[in-house]
């Protein structure tokens, strides 16, 4: 018993040792967290240029041939209420629309038969001229055109939406080139508000400051076949279906300044990454690599009440930006985080996802959840040990599942490197608890036994000797012996 006892206690005093033996983290591998605030904050402060008040006419234009057969008051709502929340939604409240509409449908003078504006290849032909010119004529009495921005010519009929930061056309009032659009009367809010794009005062130098390139391939939309092969649902420049605006367009309208983040000797580079429908916290993620040629990172929530609401997938976006491609030739493209899959609707990373460019030394990872947004950690090398806990950041996200931020993961004292399981806190911690306390009980139990036989011990001996006294009391009374004479005596 007294054995078992000591056994006890002696495991119970190898626990404490053990666990008094738990390594203590140095603090020299403090982790560079950046503060928010942009890296090189020079480099890419954009001026906000699509800012305030859009003035926008809306001219409504029909063909002898063709009459309309939709309501002013569908368009005025499809342009002055739903593009207007949209763009007041992806600016961050920084642009709106203003305006006005025509009163009636002008007629053109040439029929619709008589002009090839309905093949995708053709709108910037001359009958796409024609067809403005003749329309703005039709309009230019009642309309000072000096008073707007934009005009949208809606056309009756299947004409081709497309829009031009000059149609090359004169108007009575003013002199400034003819900016704007052309849309149809069944086009929807994706439509006008891609072809506005086009035109919105943009840092974008290729287009002269006007404007976001297309981001849909030219060639295979030439071809009839699917051409969005590079931005998937992640921007309303590469299609029309989806509304949402991608860092980058956002960037590019100077409505989102993003953290510069520089490769180099200060890596790794930890951000905090926040949803882009948020308006506030960084958003954007830029790593330039050269004069044109950058990546950008972005979080993607399907957030209530934004154009992202509807997004196939969430996580962190990732692509790269090269300015010396041409509209519609890739100027933006989307890394697939899942490219077991071919399409882009999935390519958003999680907590574990992974991004390399070895050519150019980036690697990125998604270490953690912070909110709704994303830990990001950008590095220029694949071995980097963020945290110092000896595991590689690299290897930390995508073989271990422990975070490259922190030494000790699951919090239970045991570090990353030496933890098993190191997304469990109750390992290896809960054995260990329950083996003390199995052993605390066994020595309670000992030691309650223990006491009972000594107990039982002293209450024999006790017996014992009141049963010889009583024997002796026995055999003196048989001897007579005379109890009353053996009584002490008062002195
Ligand atoms: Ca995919
Ligand atoms: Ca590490
Ligand atoms: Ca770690
Ligand atoms: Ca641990
Ligand atoms: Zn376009």
């Amino acid at each position: 018993m007294l054995r078992v006892t000591d056994l006890a206690s002696f495991f119970l005093l190898l626990i404490v040792v053990g666990c008094t033996t738990i390594p203590t983290y140095s603090t020299d591998h403090a982790l560079h967290v950046s503060s928010g605030l942009p890296v090189n904050s020079s480099a890419h402060i954009r001026q906000v240029v699509a800012k305030g008040p859009q003035r926008i006419i809306v001219l409504l234009a029909e063909f002898p041939d063709k009459n309309h057969t939709t309501s002013i008051e569908t368009i005025r709502n499809t342009v002055f209420v739903e593009v207007d929340a949209l763009y007041q939604e992806v600016s961050y409240g920084l642009m709106w629309i203003a305006g006005d509409i025509t009163d009636r449908w002008y007629r053109v003078q040439t029929p619709l038969s008589k002009l090839d504006l309905q093949q995708w290849t053709s709108w910037q032909k001359e009958d796409m001229r024609t067809f403005v010119r003749e329309a703005v004529a039709a309009a230019d009495n009642d309309v000072d055109f000096g008073n707007y921005d934009f005009v949208i010519i809606v056309a009756a009929g299947k004409v081709w939406p497309n829009a031009r930061c000059d149609y090359g056309v004169s108007r009575n009032d003013t002199a400034s080139p003819l900016k704007g659009l052309v849309v149809n009367e069944n086009s929807d809010i994706g439509t006008y508000a891609h072809e506005l794009g086009h035109v919105l005062p943009s840092n974008y130098k290729p287009f002269g400051g006007c404007g976001l390139p297309d981001l849909y391939s030219y060639e295979l939309q030439a071809k009839n076949e699917t051409s969005n092969v590079w931005i998937g649902p992640w921007d309303l420049m590469a299609g029309s279906w989806n509304l949402g605006f991608c860092a980058w367009s956002r960037f590019t309208l100077g409505w989102l300044t993003p953290e510069d983040v520089l490769m180099g000797p200060a890596m790794p580079i930890v951000v905090n990454l926040q949803p882009l429908e948020r308006d506030s916290g960084t958003r954007m993620i830029l790593i330039p690599l050269n004069d044109t040629a950058s990546y950008v990172i972005e979080v993607r929530r399907k957030m209530e009440l934004t154009s992202d609401y509807f997004l196939p997938a969430e996580g962190v976006l990732i692509y790269s930006v090269n300015l010396d491609k041409k509209s519609g030739y890739g100027v933006l493209r989307v890394y697939d985080g899942e490219p077991a899959t071919k399409t882009l609707e999935d390519a958003p990373l999680v907590v574990g996802g992974a991004f390399e460019d070895q050519e150019n030394h980036v690697y990125i990872l998604v270490a953690d959840i912070n909110g709704q947004g994303f830990t990001v950690v950008v590095s220029s090398s694949k071995n980097s040990d963020t945290d110092g806990d000896g595991l590689e950041d690299w290897l930390e996200v995508t073989q271990y599942g422990t975070s490259p931020l922190k030494v000790d993961t699951d919090g239970d004292l045991w570090q990353d490197s030496i933890d098993l399981s190191s997304r469990d806190s109750t390992m290896p911690n809960g054995p260990i608890i329950i083996t003390v306390l199995f052993s605390l009980l066994v020595a309670v139990l000992m030691m309650k036994r223990r006491l009972v036989f000594s107990t039982r011990k002293c209450r024999e001996e006790f017996r014992d000797a009141w049963l010889s006294a009583r024997d002796e009391i026995g055999s003196l009374n048989r001897l007579g012996f005379d109890w009353e004479s053996a009584k002490p005596k008062p002195l």
